[in-house]
């Protein structure tokens, strides 16, 4: 039979479950779009710029079981959508990227957006492919999908040039989409013995990232049946629920927050899940090396890289925390190591409690306390809505004073660790799940960059909640700056009237001054929000406390300099202290 190119990718799409593709028409994907037009069961949305395309592709692949997909125009819309598939690809989430191509039936050079595009996504993608034939297109689109969502998951790149979206080539049948079979290579012996060491360990701790979060059942069980503290990097923050007794918040080491750090001091064994130690989970690398680790990973290049690892396990985290677990449970220790672990669940609580209140006692000094907003946001919040961050200090305050009760449902930029990315990934969460309430949580600097997305949920009635933490600053940054330079260059905002952004792109305005407003403002906005309005929830946030993860990784990073580097470095500071 005879198809057009465009028909077949269509037709693939479908079949691998895309719901909604974001990106911006051109001369070499209109015949995509008007196919994707044709369909009853993909929705193209238009953006504004194709980062937030790819921001909201890897929302939907975060918050759905659906895989975000992009649809942009070659090279000027691939190096626009770089950001987000960037985040996606270092934080292991799966997306299809389609891009047109130029017309490969021409002998002329020169073209409009003439590119190398298969060399620009190389380090960014998992895959790229480069269709050059009508019978090309399904299995290729099956096997980008595939390679997508295959080990750990990332973006995959598909070249459709303009002449085969057009014309009408040959092909035999239609073939039905099938997911192959998973396979798992035999961990029964490594499973076995991991079991063996978990059981003969003083106090086993866990450390689970997104990568465990499919996981969560058995990782439970198995920190129940151990009475161990499980701490998680910032993506995993919700790989298990916070009001669990055990979670003890984000990271173990000095930029963790009391009650893990605490529950992690006498910890001689960890056992890892689904994290690959990057810079942010252990603040910085700041951790102290357990002295028995325990890695599962489904990324062999993962386990044993930062750490020195006792048994690594290649394996998706379900089945080895589920075998794992039925292990544990005929195991016996070889000798009685066990410490007093009932008690670990109190100390928990009561450190969690205390590190809330020395908050709560923080002078805000007339200015929004973080604290008091997040315990006022957790009170007004549904345990299965949604929280997403963007980059920056109000990232770490989300992640220290705010509980997420709900399995994946946080979701921040982490490893690409991409400003911008929030205010995209927001209103494609509220897309992907209209009945929940949708809470990104952003920076003014962040927000900056791609809240004019903001005309894309007011298109769509998406009653997001965009919560600006209006400080002025690109604070995680500025924050760094002033101790060791006191100077805090090019960190200081231009001030951005953000009563005007949501006018501007027809979302509802509400104010936050101070804590007398905090109820009543979540109240307002959450409202709005229910009768399908995006808001701006502009916070007059206090910044004046560090979180412990600043504090911690700034320092880490500091004890690590070599002598005279920290000589030249705190002899800049105190000069400047006295001469300003
Ligand atoms: C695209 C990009 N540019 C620069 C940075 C460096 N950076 C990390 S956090 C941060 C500050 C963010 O400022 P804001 O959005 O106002 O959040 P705040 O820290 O004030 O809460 C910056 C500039 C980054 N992570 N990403
Ligand atoms: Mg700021």
């Amino acid at each position: 039979m005879k198809k057009t190119g465009a028909w077949l990718v269509r037709y693939a799409l479908e079949q691998v479950g895309v719901r909604y593709t974001f990106g911006i028409p051109g001369v070499h994907n209109t015949e995509i779009y008007d196919e994707l037009n044709n369909s009853k069961l993909i929705t193209p949305i238009l953006v504004t710029h194709e980062a937030g395309a790819a921001f909201m592709a890897d929302a939907i692949s975060r918050t759905s079981d659906h895989i975000g997909t992009i649809v942009t125009v070659p090279a000027a819309g691939t190096t626009h959508a770089a950001s987000g598939i960037g985040e996606a690809f270092l934080d292991g989430i799966p997306m299809l990227c389609i891009s047109g191509g130029i017309r490969r039936d021409l002998e002329f050079g020169f073209q409009l957006h003439e590119m190398d595009q298969q060399k620009l996504v190389e380090p960014i993608t998992k895959g790229q492919f480069l269709i050059e034939r009508h019978q090309d297109i399904i299995p290729t689109l099956y096997q980008a999908f595939d390679l997508a969502n295959s080990g750990e998951p990332g973006p995959v790149f598909v070249e459709i040039p303009v002449n085969i979206q057009l014309y009408t080539g040959e092909v035999e049948n239609l073939p039905v989409y099938q997911k192959p079979e998973p396979t798992q290579k035999d961990i029964s012996a490594s499973v076995r013995d991991a079991a063996q060491l978990l059981a003969d360990s003083k106090q086993v701790g866990l450390f689970v990232g997104w990568g465990a979060r499919h996981a969560h059942e058995a990782v439970l069980k198995i920190a129940e049946h151990l009475q161990a503290p499980i701490a998680t990097t910032l993506q995993g923050l919700a790989a298990v629920p916070a009001n669990h007794p055990l979670h003890v918040g984000m990271g173990f080491g000095p930029a963790a927050v009391p009650a893990a750090e605490n529950a992690f001091k006498q910890v001689d064994t960890v056992l890892a899940i689904g994290t690959r130690f990057g810079e942010i989970a252990t603040g910085s690398f700041g951790i102290t090396p357990p002295e028995k680790l325990i890695h599962i990973d489904i990324n062999p290049d993962a386990i044993g890289r930062n750490y020195p690892t006792t048994l690594g396990i290649e394996a998706d985290a379900k089945i080895a925390c589920e075998q794992l677990l039925a292990c544990l449970e005929q195991v016996k220790p070889t000798s009685n190591t066990n410490g007093n672990r009932n008690s670990m669940a109190a100390s928990i609580a009561k450190d969690k409690l205390a590190y809330q209140q020395e908050w709560f006692n923080h002078n805000s000094k007339g200015r929004v306390n973080p604290a008091k907003f997040f315990a006022e946001l957790r009170t007004q919040l549904h345990d299965d809505d949604y929280v997403l961050a963007d980059d920056g200090n109000h990232t770490f305050l989300t992640a220290e004073l705010m509980p997420i009760h709900s399995v994946g449902h946080f979701v921040s930029p982490t490893d690409f660790n991409c400003m911008g990315y929030c205010t995209p990934a927001a209103i494609a969460c509220k897309l992907a799940n209209p009945n929940k309430q949708v809470i990104g949580i952003v920076g003014d600097g962040a927000f900056a960059m791609t809240c004019m997305e903001l005309v894309t949920a007011s298109e769509h009635n998406l009653g997001v909640v965009m919560v600006v933490f209006n400080d002025g600053e690109l604070s995680q940054i500025s924050q760094a700056q002033a101790r060791p330079y006191n100077r805090k260059t090019c960190s200081i905002l231009s001030k951005v009237n953000f009563q005007g952004v949501a006018m501007a792109t027809g979302c509802e305005y509400v104010l936050m001054e101070n804590d007398s407003d905090i109820a009543s403002a979540i109240e307002q906005s959450l409202q709005l929000a229910q009768q399908g309005k995006p808001v701006v929830l502009d916070v007059a946030v206090d910044y004046s406390k560090a979180t412990r993860f600043t504090q911690g990784a700034v320092a880490t990073n500091l004890k690590r300099f070599p002598l005279g580097m920290k000589t030249r470095i705190i002899g800049r500071a105190l000069v400047r202290k006295i001469t300003g």
